[in-house]
């Protein structure tokens, strides 16, 4: 699929996140490559990163000409700092995976509301604000359902992956939709088909991990962070979103906004954001980015401010319009045009910054190192002492890999996962 994003690099439109991010790299890296030739380094350290044989070279005890050129006028450089460029250069060539599930419902419990009024409520935003994070066609379009699909009986999970590329830097951006959530009937427990989903991943990631003959890279289909759509009451927040959120919030990184911001007056919108804020708080829900892993003071600071914020009050939209000659992604109304990326009009822009300008690798940390690390811990101590008897630990006599457990579902799941996954 060729993505906004591949064609915004190409084109003349505005820098988006990932390649504003690169273009400093570069810029830095280029400050460092000029720095190093001026303390006399050459070329041959900025070009240690190209391959073995290359860095090879300078580390290479030379001929004394070079050793003394090297150490010109810094003796004491010895080129740690190039691993930056190499590491740059490898997540290049790598591309990274990053998967976002979105979540949340409008509640059509009222008998009064007839299928009508349902079909104008059809959703929360959500597609919409996947393809106006991305700037792409990411999230399926909505179709209109036919009148018996209308109200989902049971919870489907959709998973759309979606290669990614701007300015040379590659992301498979995964978006696992969840329509039918809290659309039953009987909405109790309506939270675990979203929580098994989950679980499997990081079954399924597991399994590869303790698989003798293992894949050089893992594929990566945890869930890094889950987006909940608040509806726009104005009121509270309703059991089933206090319910979920304090569930998932220990499996998964859940980032809360407020849906359709644009239907809050300023004041409304602060007002049901402090007491979203209360809510969670007294409920025990912590959600991205959690304090408690903060991981130094710079960044307690900077995460104070966020958690100040949220849930950020989002409006969404895919449509472009022309506004003092600049292209914008916005809602056009009677009285004016809500330009979606304009923090002046909603908190957007917020949202899109702490997804993916500042905070994407570390919402990919600490789905690695704490929500995954504690699925695991509990499944190892779980099959403790049968660990041996886990079929993807034992070679075949013939000395072909084990198969995949078949009692364990995670593995299916991923595969039907990864078949869903690119049904576009
Ligand atoms: N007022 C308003 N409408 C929105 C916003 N985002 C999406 N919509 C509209 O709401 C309807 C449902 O959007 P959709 O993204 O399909 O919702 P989903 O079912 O949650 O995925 C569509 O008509 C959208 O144009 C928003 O921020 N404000
Ligand atoms: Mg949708």
């Amino acid at each position: 699929m060729e993505s906004a994003l591949a064609e915004e690099s190409r084109g003349s439109t505005p820098a988006s996140p990932a390649g504003a991010v690169i273009e400093r790299e570069e810029e830095t890296c280029e400050r460092k490559r000029e720095e190093q030739e001026r303390k006399g380094l050459g070329s041959e350290v900025s070009l240690s990163h190209s391959n073995m044989s290359e860095s090879a070279k300078v580390h290479h005890p030379g001929p004394p000409v070079k050793a003394e050129k090297t150490h010109g006028s810094d003796f004491s450089y010895v080129g740690i700092d190039a691993i930056l460029e190499q590491m740059r250069r490898k997540a290049m060539k790598q591309g990274f995976e990053f998967n976002i599930m979105i979540v949340g419902y409008v509640d059509w419990s009222g008998s009064h509301k007839t299928l009508q009024w349902r079909k104008r409520q059809s959703g929360l935003g959500k597609s919409t604000l996947m393809n106006t994070l991305f700037k792409s066609k990411v999230s399926r379009k909505s179709v209109q359902p036919s009148p018996e699909e209308r109200i989902p009986k049971t919870i489907e999970i959709k998973s759309v992956s979606h290669d990614v590329e701007e300015k040379g830097v590659r992301m498979k951006l995964t978006v696992i939709d969840t329509p039918g959530f809290g659309d039953q009937i009987n909405n109790e427990n309506c939270w675990q088909p979203i929580m098994k989903f989950i679980n499997d991943q990081y079954e399924a990631y597991l399994q590869e991990e303790i698989n003798i003959n293992r894949k050089k890279r893992i594929p990566d289909s945890r869930v890094h962070c889950c987006i909940y759509f608040i509806p726009p009451t104005g009121h509270c927040l309703r059991p089933l979103d206090v319910e979920f959120m304090r569930r998932l919030s220990k499996v998964v990184n859940i980032v809360p906004v407020i849906a359709k911001a644009d239907t809050l007056t300023l004041e409304e919108r602060d007002d049901f954001k402090q007491t979203i804020r209360e809510e969670l708080r007294a409920n025990g829900i912590d959600v991205y980015p959690q304090k408690e892993f903060d991981e130094d003071a710079e960044d307690r600071i900077i995460n104070d401010k966020i958690r100040e914020m949220i849930p950020f009050a989002v409006v969404g939209s895919d449509q472009e319009y022309q506004v003092n000659g600049k292209r914008i992604l916005g809602r056009k109304t009677k009285w004016g045009t809500i330009e979606v990326e304009n923090i002046a009009h909603c908190e957007f822009a917020y949202l899109r910054d702490l997804l993916i300008r500042t905070h994407m690798q570390n919402i990919k940390d600490i789905t690695g190192s704490i929500h995954y690390e504690t699925y695991r811990v509990r499944r190892l101590n779980e099959s403790n002492g049968h660990f041996t008897s886990l079929p993807a630990v034992e070679p075949k006599t013939n000395g072909l890999p084990a198969e995949q457990p078949a009692a364990l579902q995670a593995n299916g799941v991923a595969a039907q996962h990864g078949a869903l996954s690119h049904e576009m």
